[in-house]
Order: C-alpha cells, then sequence, then structure tokens
C-alpha cells in the first residue's frame, strides 16, 4: 500500500515543476536574458525515484536513494521538444545520467521514467558525467562524457586518485544508447571531450582537453582539437591546443569546450569555461569565441573576460563559485544555453544568433594588461562623452 504522504509530497513536486519561470529583468545586459529559476533541480527527480513509497517497507517514508544535486546537462531540440540530459548525483556520490524535457526550454522540464543506462564493457568505470550531445551528420546523435576510475597506478592508500578518459555512446531515439569504445588521445587523461557536428577531412572532430593529472592539467595547453578516422575504434593521434589557457585571464588555470559549437554566418562559435585560481578555490566562469568556418582549429574572435559568472544564488552549491555549460539549444534564431551553478543546480540563460554574433564578434578583446584595459574603457567614455555633450 502507498505511504499517505507521498500524495502530499507529490502535490508540492508537481508544483515545482509546472512553475512558470520569468526572466530576471533587473540582471539586464543586453547580452542575454537571466531567470529567476533554476530549470532543474534535485528536487525535480520524481519522487518514486527516491523513495520507497510502500508503507510496509517504508514505514517512515524515508528518503532511500536520496539525491543530491542535479546539474551540468547536455541538450538537443528532439521533436519538438528541448531536451536535457542532467548529470543527477546521489546522496552516494555517484553520478548518472537522466533526461528530463520541456516544451518551453525554460521550465516545465520533466524527467522521463528512467535513468538513461547501457551495457557497460568498462567494469572500472566508478563515475559518469558532463554529457555532451553532439547531432552529428552521420545521422546518430553522440553522447561524449567523462568516464572516471580509480587511478590503477595509485600507490596503495591513495584512495583518492582517479583518472578521466572520454567515453561515448550513440542514439538515434534517446531511449536505446549503444556504449562505443572510450576514445584514445596522447593525453594520459581527458575531460570535457566534444564532438563536432560535421566531418573535417571526412573524419570525426573533436575538442579535447589534454591534462597530465585529474584536476590540474598541467602542460595540457588548453582546447585542443584531434581527428579520428573510426568511431567504432576512436582514436585521435594527434592534439593541437586551438584556445590556450593564458596568465591573468578568466583561463588562467585551465579551460574546457562547453557544448559543440554552434554554426553561423560568421564562424563557429564555442561557449567554454575558464577556471582560475582564488584564495577560496577555484573561480569556473563560462566564456565565448569564435572559429574560422574554413579552418576551424583557427580563432577568429574572442571578447575579454566572461560570458556568464555565478550570481546571487549560484555562488552556493557542493562546488562553490562555479557556472559550467556543456548543452546549449538553437531553436530557429533562439539560442538556450544550459548551464550549472556550483556543481548544484541547473539554469538556462537564452539569447539569439545575431546577439551571440555581435558579443562575441564585437566585445572588445583581453589587452592583457591593466593599463592597456583602463585606456581601452577611458576611450569608450570619450566616445560616449561626445555623444552626451551633442
Ligand atoms: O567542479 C567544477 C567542475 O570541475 C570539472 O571541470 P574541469 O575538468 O574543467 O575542472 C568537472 O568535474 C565538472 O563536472 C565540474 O562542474
Amino acid at each position: 500500500m502507498i505511504h499517505q504522504k507521498y500524495y502530499e509530497l507529490l502535490k508540492e513536486h508537481e508544483k515545482l515543476i509546472t512553475r512558470k519561470n520569468e526572466v530576471q529583468e533587473e540582471l539586464y545586459n543586453g547580452i542575454y536574458e537571466r531567470y529567476r529559476y533554476p530549470v532543474v533541480t534535485a528536487g525535480h527527480i520524481p519522487l518514486h525515484w527516491r523513495y520507497d513509497l510502500d508503507r510496509n517497507t517504508n514505514p517512515h517514508f524515508m528518503e532511500r536513494l536520496g539525491v543530491n544535486a542535479a546539474f551540468n546537462a547536455g541538450a538537443i531540440y528532439f521533436k519538438n521538444q528541448y531536451w536535457v540530459v542532467v548529470r543527477v548525483e546521489g546522496w552516494d556520490r555517484k553520478s548518472f545520467f537522466a533526461l528530463a524535457y520541456s516544451d518551453t526550454g525554460v521550465d516545465n522540464f520533466r524527467f522521463t521514467d528512467y535513468p538513461v543506462v547501457w551495457d557497460n564493457p568498462y567494469p572500472e568505470e566508478t563515475n559518469i558525467y558532463d554529457m555532451r550531445l553532439t547531432l552529428h551528420e552521420d545521422g546518430y546523435i553522440y553522447g561524449v562524457y567523462c568516464s572516471e576510475s580509480k587511478d590503477p597506478k595509485a600507490p596503495v592508500g591513495d584512495t583518492s586518485s582517479a583518472v578521466a578518459k572520454a567515453g561515448i555512446v550513440r542514439t538515434k531515439d534517446l531511449i536505446h544508447f549503444e556504449r562505443l569504445k572510450n576514445l584514445t588521445t596522447p593525453s594520459p587523461q581527458q575531460r570535457n571531450v566534444v564532438l563536432h557536428p560535421e566531418f573535417v577531412d571526412g573524419q570525426y572532430a573533436f575538442y579535447t582537453r589534454p591534462q597530465d593529472g585529474f584536476i590540474s592539467t598541467g602542460s595540457g595547453g588548453g582546447i585542443a582539437f584531434g581527428l579520428c578516422r573510426d568511431i567504432l575504434n576512436p582514436v585521435i593521434e594527434k592534439e593541437t591546443v586551438l584556445d590556450e589557457k593564458r596568465y591573468h585571464t578568466v583561463y588562467e588555470s585551465k579551460n574546457g569546450q562547453g557544448p559543440a559549437p554552434i554554426k553561423t554566418d560568421k564562424g563557429w562559435i564555442h561557449i567554454a569555461h575558464g577556471v582560475r585560481n582564488t584564495a577560496a578555490g577555484l573561480r569556473y566562469v563560462i566564456y565565448t569565441f569564435a572559429t574560422s568556418l574554413d579552418d576551424i582549429t583557427k580563432v577568429i574572435a574572442k571578447p575579454g573576460g566572461y560570458f556568464i559568472a555565478p550570481r546571487g544564488d549560484e555562488f552556493i552549491g557542493d562546488v562553490s563559485n562555479v557556472v559550467f555549460s556543456n548543452g546549449a539549444i538553437v531553436n530557429d534564431v533562439k539560442v538556450f544555453i544550459y548551464y550549472a551553478s556550483s556543481d548544484f543546480r541547473l539554469h538556462v540563460a537564452t539569447t539569439d544568433i545575431d546577439r551571440l554574433v555581435d558579443y562575441t564578434f564585437n566585445t572588445p578583446a583581453d589587452r592583457f594588461n591593466s593599463m592597456d584595459c583602463a585606456e581601452l574603457r577611458k576611450s569608450l567614455i570619450e566616445k560616449n562623452e561626445e555623444l552626451m555633450n551633442n
């Protein structure tokens, strides 16, 4: 028999997932809109994924399989709906993927019947997260995610060292997922690997992020690019860094490609994250850059500084001072950027192709030192003064 408490909580749950979202007008910046409420939280996870509803086996109606957070989501527009593949983290610290869909893209996200599962050929794989979805021109939807295992070379007593690899799945219906082999690259570790939507020189093209260690990228210089002949035996022989980390920028310590890049008339627009260190720990922000349609390894525009940084409640979570995006949807000219805050909940920012292109191509580039930045601002003030005085 179902516990009475379930029906009480179900009403509240339905209220939460059908709550209408609204633009936060007070945060106007002309570039994108931010929304009052996160689009997916741990509270959006269906109650029967968390509680044993049976009054006999769960008389106190305890949350038996609690969910800690629902964040970093890949995204795709599929069959006229906005879909996100959410990183759901249980109280046990293990992440898994679950799909949620919405008619609006900014609210009313509802999870499908079950978490996403597939046959796993990698028994050592312990944690999975941060899937990027790419509709590739070969007709499949690919999901590339971080497949994390304990470092087999860790000395006895080291129960933290881990190895990150790029796991690959593909699907045509968002129901059946086929697990392909992990991507092999020259780098010992990989995270934030993303498949480019088009073939390049007849090959599959990946954005990678070479890294020596699990957390620190070490000699890995930034967002890289590599080609792979066979997706069923995915090997990248050469990685070339296309967007470097750099001293005293918002991507000083490391960076990573976000969703698959967005194709526009002027170039591919990339949404990426940049990381720098502070006395309070790492700070993650989102930035954009553009690459050439003729040579996708060539950066042709890059605004200085960040595109999205945490605001208000977004600062607080399991890993504070973080915004991270691995999903975006373009529907006609509208752009939906799904970003998570502080490894805890998922938000959306909306813009359109025109504004995204304008922002990426016309926002001044970083001048890399304070005096040149002050001069740049002074010239803006002078230009505006002329207008204001006439
Ligand atoms: O905790 C912040 C982010 O840290 C990692 O990103 P990166 O590999 O760039 O350091 C990821 O674990 C990501 O999931 C997480 O949000």
